[in-house]
């Protein structure tokens, strides 16, 4: 059996850096009419930080590229927005309920059937590099190197099956060499190859590469509209939640050099820690070399002073720390928009594009600043939707966009179907391929089902599921046995719920409806029973 516990790897093993890649010989290249399959999924990329999707942050060439020279899905969702419960979904096909990973502190059981072990049966040679988060050790790859746990952006650990070794520089850019290495060691070797490049960014702690904090200021960024949501007429679920920005740390989250652990006085999202926030940023500040140190300081130490110098309070100071986060978290985007960029270049170079399908998401999406909260969770439309796009030059149109209801679930379908295979039935969601040139089939899903089930953990999000439609979305918060109806339409930014409101009795009768039937569909026997 090898469920066994990464986190023991990275507390037992002192290995220091060895190669591991496999060492096959590079001969000429032979094509093979299978495409190779790269899969890179980033960790907490909000879809309005890509500028394929909007271009009020940040402008993402390379990833808009690929939107740009495939397709582009602005309606795709995740079943469970989290993230060890993504991964597995997009390893199954299958809904938490089904493969067992239903939060992250759950195990992952890998002797299940999965993408992999699918697509080895075909031929290809399997691979991963970057963020895993799924407790038991990979199971169905030729070759992995995964980070322990949520990873680090320097210095970061891999394990590769038999040692953990730590690697100098900075996690995208090193996650990035590895994917590169992968693809040229197998580029000869007459096999398809199915590659998943999972990376760390943009998760929380936000550190951007020294590289990218060089001869650079602080941007100014717009609040967004709901930013001090009141939570009038929502369920509890929105006040007990802990994600407020005003709540973030003033070390770890927003890189202020601290005098003592003592003045870190905010919760960051855990009231029940005790721990100290601070110490966390100066193990991984410790881990860099004497160089991005400096670079480090050079950017972080003015910052800091002029805070100390004129504390901003009340609004002044939530908005302080708004525009802190966000000045971290969308460099961490950028150096991911560098690093796709470097790996389509390649795939160029290599005469690879043409018959490779690179699909590029995110585990799920995330709070930037909406209901003034960070992190995700909620079936909210900023943390339940993913950014999506796809290119496979041979097979898909230049330039699609669909406004289509997706889900994270279809992507196993999607890469099988690629890959010239049969979609199992037990898998639970539908190819995407339909969608490839350029037109919506008739009888496409009208209609998505989520259910989130941690609670009393990070930022306190309660347990629900629920229905979305293209105009509505119903959700039932089961421990609070309350419900939030909205009109996407008319309340695109989920303010105004109308579940008690008179007049929308005959609509919840019929979501209720379609959502047990959703439930029976999916076979969720975990969804509590509802009137
Ligand atoms: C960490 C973060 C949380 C985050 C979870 C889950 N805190 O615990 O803010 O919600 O990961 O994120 S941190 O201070 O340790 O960074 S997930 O994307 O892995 O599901
Ligand atoms: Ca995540």
């Amino acid at each position: 059996m090898s469920r066994i516990i990464l986190r023991v790897f990275a507390i037992a093993s002192t290995s220091l850096l060895v190669s591991c890649t496999a060492g096959k010989t590079v001969t000429g290249s032979k094509t093979s009419e299978k495409p190779n399959i790269i899969f890179i999924m980033t960790d907490d990329h909000a879809k309005k930080a890509m500028s394929a999707y909007s271009h009020d942050l940040i402008e993402t060439p390379n990833l808009d590229r690929i939107a740009r020279e495939g397709i582009q899905f602005n309606n795709a969702f995740v079943t469970n927005s989290l993230c060890g419960p993504a991964r597995a979904v997009f390893l199954t096909g299958k809904y938490s309920h089904i493969n067992g990973f239903r939060a992250n502190f759950d195990t992952f059981d890998g002797s299940q059937p999965t993408l992999p072990k699918y697509l080895k049966t075909e031929g290809y040679y399997t691979a991963i590099v970057g963020k895993w988060h799924l407790v038991s050790t990979p199971q169905g790859f030729d070759e992995y190197s995964v980070m322990i746990d949520q990873g680090e952006y320097y210095s970061p650990r891999f394990y590769n099956g038999k040692d953990t070794v730590s690697v100098k520089g900075y996690a995208t850019d090193i996650i990035t060499d590895k994917a590169i290495n992968i693809l040229e060691q197998q580029k000869g070797s007459g096999k398809p190859i199915f590659l998943m490049v999972h990376q760390k960014a943009p998760h929380r702690d936000w550190m951007p590469n020294v590289t990218d904090l060089e001869n650079t200021n602080e941007k100014y960024y717009q609040l967004p509209e709901t930013f001090f949501d009141d939570y009038k007429n929502r369920t509890k679920a929105a006040t007990m939640a802990d994600m407020r920005i005003e709540d973030m740390f003033l070390g770890y989250d927003l890189k202020l050099y601290l005098k003592n652990a003592k003045e870190e006085t905010n919760t960051g999202g855990d009231k029940n820690s005790t721990k100290n926030s601070y110490n966390w940023l100066l193990n991984e500040y410790e881990s860099m070399t004497a160089v991005q140190k400096e670079i480090w300081d050079k950017y972080y130490k003015p910052i800091s002073d002029a805070y100390y110098a004129n504390k901003p309070i009340g609004d002044e100071l939530v908005k302080w720390k708004y525009n802190r986060f966000m000045n971290d978290y969308l460099k961490t985007v950028k150096s991911v928009d560098d690093n796709v960029g470097r790996l389509l270049d390649y795939l160029d170079k290599k005469g690879l594009a043409e018959n490779t399908l690179i699909i590029y998401t995110s585990d799920q999406g995330f709070f930037l600043g909406e209901h003034g909260w960070f992190d995700k969770r909620f079936m909210y439309e900023p943390s339940l939707t993913m950014p999506l796009v796809m290119r496979y030059p041979s097979k898909i149109k230049k330039n699609i966009k669909t406004d289509e209801l997706v889900q994270n679930l279809d992507l196993a379908p999607t890469i099988l179907k690629a890959a010239g295979m049969e979609v199992p039935d037990e898998m639970q969601g539908n190819s995407l391929d339909v969608f490839f040139r350029g037109k919506s089939p008739d009888n496409w899903k009208d209609k998505i089902y989520y259910h989130f089930y941690e609670s009393n953990a990070w930022h306190q999000v309660q347990k629900h599921f629920g229905i979305r439609t293209k105009k509505y979305k119903l959700i039932y918060f089961y421990d609070l046995k309350d419900w939030e109806l909205y009109d996407l339409e008319k309340d695109p930014n989920e303010i105004n719920n109308l579940y008690h409101k008179p007049g929308y009795k005959k609509i919840v009768s019929q979501l209720k409806t379609e959502l047990k039937s959703l439930i029976t569909k999916y076979k969720d026997s975990t969804a509590v029973d509802f009137e």
